[in-house]
């Protein structure tokens, strides 16, 4: 294999080393380079993560012609700041989910990515489990039947204390929508992936179980737990920690789904249940080697991966402390697999399907986020445009 793809990654919290670790399994990639807001931070984690150069700013990062793309895993209000200077420095984009904080701003980049052709991504990275892509093809290939209803919910427990606290909290820079941008979006990503249907229609209730909560002095990284301190700021929140919403598809068909992340027990429980008109599956992220499978007319089933294959792959050096399971690195690696093999084979977009979401499916998800949002402000049923 000739030289290999050069990539910067900007960022040094909880995503970006999951980035690197997942393209290291790839063998024809190379990180060359990691980009913080603060050059020491930029320089320790290279040094941590065995990477040659370390940058202060992302801009002296995209100046650097060697780098072909950039990944995107800094916070959510930097997302569509780094993702545009990117696409207009001519880098193929891979983007943390959200793509950005507004459809108009997921819009704008969707626009600018297809005028410069450039290959850009959103790391919808639940779509890339061995489990989902068999499921896809069962779809396909009406194994299911006409599909009648999908029911499910991600739940999670990391902000279940008032004490517990992260930068997600904040609108100024997680967004108007908290626990629907950060994990509503992946299980509508992975439910529209597999049944390969859009949701047309919303109807939804939201709840800020604590909209005060306690945060010690300094920042804390994604789900690590607060220390215990004498005092605490004070800071009120109005993102949601809960939300409900009723979905109906452009088909007709029907669904709904809760998200949580005050639900003690609850790592990183997303799952899902397909009613067809031949057979039912269940899956559930924390247990991704396995699908239920249902019937009316005879015994129900499991479809089982091969847990000597599918785990020693999982079995990666990323041991996250929110529990994400066996399976997660896996499917990371896959997603990178997909993007960078398109890169590598000189597709093009306007021409060739990705196997991997795209600012198309960022956007979308970013339209159904909002479709929601409106959707409990006015009690009223709301049409994703
Ligand atoms: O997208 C991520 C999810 O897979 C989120 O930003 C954090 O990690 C919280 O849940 C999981």
């Amino acid at each position: 294999m000739g030289n290999k793809i050069k990539a910067g990654i900007v960022g040094t919290g909880f995503i970006g080393p999951a980035h690197i670790e997942a393209i290291r399994r790839l063998g024809f990639v190379e990180v060359i380079a990691l980009a913080d807001s603060d050059m020491e931070n930029a320089r320790k984690k290279a040094d941590e993560l065995h990477i040659p150069l370390a940058y202060g700013n992302y801009q002296d990062m995209l100046n650097n012609d060697d780098i072909q793309v950039i990944h995107n895993c800094t916070p959510n209000h930097l997302h569509f700041e780094i993702n545009k200077a990117a696409i207009v420095a001519g880098k193929h984009i891979l983007s943390e989910k959200p793509l950005a904080v507004s459809s108009e701003e997921s819009g704008e980049l969707l626009k600018l990515a297809k005028q410069h052709q450039v290959v850009h991504g959103v790391n919808f990275n639940y779509r890339q489990y061995p489990m989902m892509k068999q499921l896809n093809q069962m779809i396909k290939e009406d194994e299911l039947g006409d599909l009648y209803l999908v029911h499910g919910s991600y739940l999670q427990d990391w902000m279940l204390y008032d004490t517990d606290f992260n930068w997600r909290l904040l609108g100024n820079l997680g967004g108007q929508s908290r626990a629907l941008a950060d994990i509503g979006s992946h299980w509508c990503d992975t439910v529209q992936y597999v049944t390969g249907k859009k949701i047309a229609k919303v109807f939804a209730d939201l709840w800020t179980v604590h909209p005060v909560r306690k945060r010690v002095k300094g920042s804390s990284l994604t789900f690590a737990k607060q220390q215990q301190a004498e005092e605490y700021d004070e800071i009120p929140v109005s993102t949601e920690d809960y939300a409900s919403v009723l979905i109906r598809f452009e088909d007709g068909s029907r669904g709904v789904f809760t998200v949580s992340q005050v639900s003690a027990g609850r790592k990183n429980a997303l799952s899902f249940e397909i009613n067809g008109s031949k057979k039912s599956v269940y899956w559930q992220q924390e247990n991704p080697a396995q699908m239920w499978i249902g019937y009316r007319d005879q015994p129900n089933e499991s479809l089982i991966a091969d847990p000597a294959l599918f785990l020693q792959e999982a079995r990666g050096s990323i041991h996250h402390p929110g529990g994400h399971g066996e399976g997660w690195p896996d499917a990371m690696k896959n997603g990178m697999l997909h993007f960078y093999r398109f890169i590598y084979e000189g597709k093009s977009l306007s021409l060739d399907k990705p196997e991997f979401a795209t600012f198309e499916d960022g956007h979308r998800s970013m339209c159904v986020t909002e479709a929601i949002l409106k959707s409990y402000q006015t009690q009223q049923w709301v049409d994703v445009n």
